[in-house]
């Protein structure tokens, strides 16, 4: 194993350029000539790519440093195996400590980009592109002098599926006043924009429901104990309240439930605050309002909160903040009915949990069955980034903290 320390190379010229995009991580494993760096210079930008193959150790520059020829980019673990691995001569372990320059990277001295095919963009776009079957180079692009950005790459397979590009095939048009009466109503603003959405969100996640039940009897005893003094409040304390805190304690125990996918699905962005999404029935249509920082809340404010902000949901009053940044999201047909459903993945979330109406239940304890009263929960995930063994194990500790509430102190 060699550490080799990765200088910038020639630049042909001493104006500093600044490092617009970094597409590798510490601990990735990467081969000779994957980009390192993308650098952007007064007038064109371009890739550097790896001199080795090996494991990135450190990075030694960050988003929008300015450097010169000879800065110190990263610094890369190499062994044989790996020298091996790549089919261009690579770094043989006897090579130097210090690696010698990467390949020689192109002046700033052109207007054209330096890159595969003329294409202006970043490592990032051209491998989604690349993933996707795009061709770049039938792309105008709309960033800083014609650089293809990822909004150019998605509005381009927006347009495609829009002009009957699409996998899809189209819903048939059928005249339904063949076979009797029909009327017909616009569907609402939050419909529509709900719509687009939750197809967007089951189209391109991968999801897997897991059900369970809860034994929240000594739960509902407790919550009815309190009703009196959450009504002294003014709060409404209904078993969400409960269900939030609940979540809290299982997604601190799993925090991969608590993340998005880098838009790449290079990375798992895991969130370091616990902000839910509550999925509220309106007559306009479903809406879901954003209660922050729930670890840090008591039984009662929340249920508060959840009070004013299903008012304000139904009053058409929530403002686009008060429905962003959620990193979890919660949908309760409890107070409803149904036994269990299959609720979608409110992306960028990872996972969503639904809860059906409680139910008293024989359970078989102590050589007898006893009524207890079950609650249905119902945990949809996104199988890209969550194995069916986690989903089990997540359901399995939530149910285990609402059976006994005391399990969220440990
Ligand atoms: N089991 C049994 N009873 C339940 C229950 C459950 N899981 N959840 C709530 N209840 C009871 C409540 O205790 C309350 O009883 P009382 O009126 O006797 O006090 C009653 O049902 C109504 O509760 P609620 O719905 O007003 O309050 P909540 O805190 O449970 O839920 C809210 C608040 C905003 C989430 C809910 O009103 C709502 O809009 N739910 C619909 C969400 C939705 O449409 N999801 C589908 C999205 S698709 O994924």
């Amino acid at each position: 194993m060699t550490i080799k320390e990765i200088p910038l190379p020639d630049l042909g010229s001493s104006t500093p350029v600044t490092v617009i995009e970094i597409p590798i991580q510490v601990g990735d494993q990467i081969q000779k000539e994957d980009t390192l760096l993308t650098l952007e210079g007064e007038k064109a930008s371009m890739d550097v790519p790896s001199p080795v193959t090996g494991i990135i150790k450190a990075i030694h520059v960050k988003l929008g440093d300015k450097v010169n020829t000879g800065h110190l980019i990263a610094s890369i673990e190499t062994s044989a195996d790996m020298a091996h691995a790549t089919p261009v001569a690579a770094a043989s372990p006897q090579t130097p400590a210090t690696a010698a320059p990467p390949p020689a990277a192109t002046a700033f001295s052109s207007e054209e980009t330096i890159s595969p095919g003329n294409v202006h963009a970043g490592p990032a776009v051209r491998s989604l592109a690349k993933a996707l079957d795009i061709n770049l180079a039938t792309l105008k692009g709309s960033g800083h002098k014609n650089r293809i950005t990822k909004e150019d790459l998605f509005n381009h397979i927006k347009q495609a599926m829009t002009a009957g590009g699409s996998a899809f095939p189209k819903a048939p048009e059928v005249d339904f006043s063949q076979f009797g009466n029909t009327e017909a109503h616009a569907l609402s603003r939050i419909k529509k924009w709900t719509a687009t959405n939750l197809h967007r969100n089951w189209v391109l996640i991968p999801h897997v429901t897991q059900f369970d039940e809860a034994d929240i009897t000594d739960l509902e005893a407790y919550r009815k104990l309190q009703l009196a003094e959450a009504g002294k409040q003014g709060a409404k304390l209904t078993l969400l309240a409960f269900v939030m805190k609940a979540c809290v304690a299982a997604l601190r125990k799993f925090p991969q439930f608590n993340a998005s996918l880098s838009p790449d699905n290079s990375e798992l962005i895991l969130k370091h605050y616990f902000h839910f999404g509550i999925a509220v029935d309106t007559p306009e249509g479903l809406v879901v309002p954003v209660i922050r920082d729930v670890d840090q809340k008591g039984l009662m404010q929340l249920a508060a909160e959840l009070t004013v902000v299903s008012q304000k949901a139904r009053d058409n009053a929530l403002t686009p903040k008060d429905m962003q940044g959620s990193s979890f999201t919660i949908s309760s047909l409890g107070g409803i009915g149904g036994t269990a459903f299959t609720p979608i993945i409110n992306m960028p979330d990872v996972a969503i949990l639904g809860l059906s109406r409680a139910a008293q239940k024989p359970v078989y304890q102590n050589n007898q069955f006893i009524p207890r009263l079950m609650l249905p929960l119902s945990l949809s995930y996104d199988h890209r980034v969550i194995d069916g063994a986690e989903g089990a194990r997540f359901i399995t500790y939530l149910s285990a903290c609402l059976s006994d509430i005391r399990t969220v102190l440990l």
